[in-house]
């Protein structure tokens, strides 16, 4: 690219990969007159559509084979993040020396308002919900997307240098930043996952830290003293590495943290300014279950009082958060059972904050495509906690059954068929937690029809008592 910070009419880009971000940077970019072309690993025969869609912008479809013919003449290539570092087309752009962006760094190329940027393993796209619903609530002009479902090129364009955005921005699309420099950066906690992607906790855990990795000493950077893989960057400790200013959260360490809880209430200790502690909202009051969502409240908390929201406003903000759909969201009460969709939760970590949050007795659904983290864990927690049953589905399910030993544990082959039998378990005052700890792509086109699938069956068992 010519300027890094622009775009210029005449300019040729690849596209890789015709997803939810590659079909929004073609139509992007072809406002500015960008000669696109556009790649996909996958069969070309299931493209039809996408290619379709590119078209309709102006953008030519290119199988991989036949890149060569092209990439002398590409300026620069904008990988989707489901596009991994080591994927043949990535590997090709590299010896042509071709520049390779990922979206979220043209969106905030294209972005004229200041940015509050959100990552994490767990808890994301609640905290930046949040975010957004606080500054909203608060008088601001907003704009969320991102990893939280749409993409973040979309939403930049159109938004002044006096609004916001509100950006989850995920370990994948973090490989590929380069200038992107958030006005308040927010790191929730780093546990495993994608370990099918990097080679280590280490190397995921440095995916995440390059949330903050351009930010300067009027940025803000916010994170959970609680966790170690976050706790690494406190400046206290002599770590260098975030050079914006630093507010913490912590539920175990009060005196040190900038938000903390003391007698059910949130207090907010103000980094500048008068330092007398500020009752921000009562825990009571916050409407999202367990320890990990309190949490994932305080981070979005301390961003909107990070950009200037008045401390009073923000109590009844935060008092009227809808929470998310398929996030320990609770669907129905069936027989005096309650049955919770938490569909979201794709790694063995989320699974354990589940059930975390409760006190009854709870028969969990969980299994699915394994994301290269260890169960150990998770299974760990069910038999500690005594569970009163576990059902399992998907690729991972006889993995699960044969780590379970206290724990009664059976298979099913649907997921109609594992709410039939989760109801068979659970008897009146349990909850049935669909929970997979896993991806569901081996039996789901998304998290989302997972978590509308367990919303059915649920709503299937109450159909007959209703007759
Ligand atoms: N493709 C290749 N080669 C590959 C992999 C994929 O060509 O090696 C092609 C596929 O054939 C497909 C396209 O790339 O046509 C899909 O691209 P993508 O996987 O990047 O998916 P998008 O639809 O663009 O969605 C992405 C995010 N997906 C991933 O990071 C895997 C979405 O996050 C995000 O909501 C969306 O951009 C908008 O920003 C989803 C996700 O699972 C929710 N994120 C992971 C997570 O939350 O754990 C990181």
């Amino acid at each position: 690219m010519s300027d890094i910070f622009g775009l210029e009419r005449g300019e040729s880009a690849l596209i890789i990969g015709l997803g939810r971000s590659g079909l929004a940077c073609v139509e992007v970019l072809s406002q500015f007159g960008v000669t696109l072309y556009a790649t996909d690993e996958q069969d070309e025969r299931r493209l039809a559509e996408p290619i379709a869609d590119a078209a309709r912008f102006g953008a030519r479809f290119v199988p991989p084979p036949e890149l060569g013919s092209i990439l002398d003449a590409i300026d620069f290539a904008v990988l989707s993040p489901g596009v991994g570092p080591t994927s043949p087309v990535v590997r090709r752009l590299y010896e042509f020396n071709v520049p390779v962006l990922g979206e979220i760094e043209l969106a905030y190329r294209l972005c004229s308002a200041p940015i509050i940027a959100v990552t994490g393993t767990k808890g994301k796209s609640t905290t930046t919900a949040l975010v957004g619903h606080l500054l909203r609530a608060c008088g601001r002009d907003v704009r969320v997307g991102g990893n939280i479902g749409n993409p973040l090129i979309k939403e930049v364009r159109g938004i002044g240098p006096d609004g916001w955005v509100v950006a989850e921005v995920s370990s994948f699309q973090l490989e590929t930043i380069r200038a992107f420099k958030p006005r308040v950066s927010v790191l929730l906690n780093v546990s495993p996952d994608h370990l099918d992607r990097y080679h280590s906790m280490e190397e995921y855990a440095q995916a995440k830290y390059r949330i903050s990795a351009n930010q300067g000493m009027t940025d803000w950077f916010i994170g959970d003293l609680d966790d170690p893989y976050v706790a690494a960057l406190d400046w206290r400790r002599g770590e260098t590495r975030v050079l914006a200013r630093q507010l913490w959260l912590s539920l175990e360490r009060p005196d040190q943290a900038a938000m903390y809880l003391r007698d059910g209430t949130l207090i907010y200790a103000p980094p500048l300014g008068d330092p007398r502690p500020i009752p921000i909202a009562e825990r009571d009051r916050i409407p999202l279950q367990g320890e990990h969502n309190l949490r994932n409240a305080m981070a979005a908390l301390l961003a909107a009082l990070a950009v200037g929201c008045e401390p009073s406003s923000l109590r009844e903000a935060v008092a009227s958060f809808e929470p998310m759909a398929h996030r320990l969201q609770r669907v129905a009460e069936i027989d005096g059972i309650t049955y919770v969709d938490d569909s979201k939760s794709t790694t063995p970590s989320s699974v354990i904050a589940a059930l975390r949050t409760y006190d009854a007795p709870v028969v969990l659904i969980a299994g699915g495509r394994a994301k290269g983290s260890s169960f150990s864990p998770m299974l760990e927690e069910i038999e500690r906690r005594r569970l009163r049953g576990v059902v399992a589905i998907g690729e991972t399910a006889s993995q699960i059954l044969a780590g379970l030993r206290e724990t009664p544990a059976v298979a099913a082959s649907s997921l109609e068929e594992a709410v039939d039998r989760a109801r068979g378990i659970a008897q009146s005052g349990d909850v049935v937690l669909l929970s997979p700890g896993c991806a569901s792509f081996d039996m789901f086109t998304s998290a989302e029809a997972r978590g509308q699938r367990f919303s059915a069956a649920v709503a299937a068992l109450a159909a007959p008592a209703r007759a």
